[in-house]
C-alpha cells in the first residue's frame, strides 16, 4: 500500500516564529515516517505582497534551513522550493480560468490581508488561493495539513478540483484531479501575538515583540517574553475568554517546557506573572537551542543545502510535471513534452 501523500509549505516572508513551527512545522516532522511528505518554501506566494527582491533568496534559503534544523529529514520526505518548478505557475493559470471571481472575493485572508494593502492590491492576492490550489493538486496530495485559517482555502481547492475540473473534464471512473481531504491539526497549536492575545502571531506583525523567531537569541527572547502584554490578575488558567494573552502564554509553556496541559496549569494555578515569565523564557530559549545550533550549521554548507533542494526539486518535479500533463491533457492542450 502507498502510503498517504501530504503536502504544505510556509511563506518565505520573514523569519519563522513560534506559530510557524508549532502549528505547521512541528506536524510535519511527526507525518514523514508514515506519509509521503512533500514540503516547499511557496516562495511565489511570498510575492503576493510588497517584497524585498535582495532579500527573497536569502529568506527562502533560510526557511528551507528551518524546516530542516526543525527535524524534516530529506531522507524521509522532499524539501523543494516552489519557484524551481515551473508546473505551479502553469496549473495556477489553467485553474484560474475555470475559477470563478466571487469564489476568491469571498476568501476571509483576501479580505483582511487587503485592508493592510489599502490601494496596492495585487492580482496576485486575490489570486493567492488558487496558487495554493496548484500546489495540493499537482501532488495528487490525499492530506493537507491545516490549521483554522487555511480551512477555506483547502475548501476552495476541492471545490476547483471536484465541481471545476473533474466535472467538466474527467468522468467519475476517471477524475482528472485528486480531491484532497484536510488533515485536522493537534489542538492548541495556535499562537497568539505577544503583544495582543486575540490576534495570531505572524512574520508580518510591524511590532517585532509580538513574535518570537525560531532564530532569537537568548536574550532577545527573555526581553520579548517580559514584554508580553499580560493582565493585573494572579493565578494562571486556560480557557478564560477575558484572559486571551494568559490564554496563549500558558499554552505556550504547555508546549515548550513539554510538560502538557493538565501539569501546567496545576503549577501555575497560584502563580503570578513575576515568577511565571522567567520560566516560559527558560522554556522557550531551552526548546529552540537545539534547532538553532542545527541551523547555524546548515547556513555554514550552503553546499549540502543545495543538494537537499536539488534532490527535493527533482522528486517533486516528477510527480508535478505528470499532473500537469494529466490535467493538460483533459482540457485540450497538446502535451508539450
Ligand atoms: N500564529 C500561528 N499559529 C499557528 N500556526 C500558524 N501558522 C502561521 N501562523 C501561525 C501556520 O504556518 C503555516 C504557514 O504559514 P504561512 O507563512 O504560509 O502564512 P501565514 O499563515 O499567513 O503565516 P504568517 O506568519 O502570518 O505569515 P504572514 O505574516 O507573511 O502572512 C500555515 O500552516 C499556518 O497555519
Amino acid at each position: 500500500m502507498p502510503r498517504p501523500r501530504v503536502l504544505s509549505g510556509v511563506q518565505p516572508t520573514g523569519a519563522l516564529h513560534l506559530g510557524n513551527w508549532l502549528g505547521a512545522i512541528r506536524n510535519w516532522v511527526d507525518l514523514q515516517d508514515s506519509h509521503d511528505t512533500f514540503v516547499c518554501v511557496v516562495d511565489l506566494h511570498a510575492i503576493t505582497v510588497p517584497h524585498d527582491p535582495s532579500s527573497l533568496a536569502d529568506d527562502t534559503r533560510t526557511t528551507a534551513a528551518s524546516y530542516l534544523a526543525c527535524g524534516m529529514d530529506p531522507n524521509r520526505c522532499s524539501v523543494f522550493i516552489q519557484s524551481q518548478i515551473a508546473a505551479h505557475s502553469e496549473l495556477c493559470w489553467l485553474l484560474n480560468c475555470v475559477t470563478p471571481l466571487n469564489w476568491l472575493e469571498r476568501m476571509i485572508q483576501f479580505k483582511e490581508k487587503s485592508v493592510k494593502q489599502g490601494d496596492n492590491v495585487s492580482v496576485g492576492l486575490l489570486d493567492y488561493p488558487v496558487l495554493m490550489a496548484a500546489d495540493i493538486l499537482l501532488y495528487d496530495a490525499d492530506l493537507v495539513p491545516v490549521g483554522e485559517d487555511q480551512k477555506q482555502h483547502l475548501e476552495l481547492a476541492r471545490d476547483i478540483a471536484q465541481q471545476r475540473i473533474n466535472a467538466r473534464f474527467g468522468t467519475e471512473d476517471n477524475p482528472v484531479l485528486k480531491v484532497p481531504e484536510p488533515l485536522i491539526l493537534k489542538e492548541g497549536a495556535r499562537v497568539m501575538s505577544l503583544t495582543d492575545g486575540r490576534s495570531k502571531m505572524s512574520k508580518s506583525d510591524p511590532n517585532e515583540g509580538s513574535r518570537i523567531t525560531l532564530l532569537d537569541p537568548p536574550e532577545l527572547i527573555t526581553k520579548k517574553i517580559k514584554r508580553a502584554k499580560t493582565d493585573p490578575l494572579m493565578g494562571l488558567e486556560f480557557g478564560n475568554p477575558e484572559r486571551p494573552e494568559t490564554d496563549n502564554l500558558l499554552g505556550l509553556y504547555a508546549i515548550l517546557s513539554g510538560k502538557g496541559r493538565t501539569a501546567v496549569a496545576q503549577e501555575c494555578a497560584e502563580m503570578g506573572w513575576g515568577r511565571f515569565k522567567p520560566l516560559l523564557a527558560e522554556a522557550a530559549v531551552a526548546a529552540l537551542e537545539p534547532i538553532q545550533a542545527r541551523h547555524r550549521e546548515l547556513m555554514a554548507d550552503p553546499a549540502e543545502l543545495d543538494n537537499v533542494l536539488a534532490v527535493g526539486r527533482d522528486r517533486a518535479e516528477a510527480v508535478a510535471v505528470s499532473t500537469l500533463d494529466r490535467v493538460r491533457s483533459a482540457m485540450g492542450f497538446p502535451l508539450s513534452r
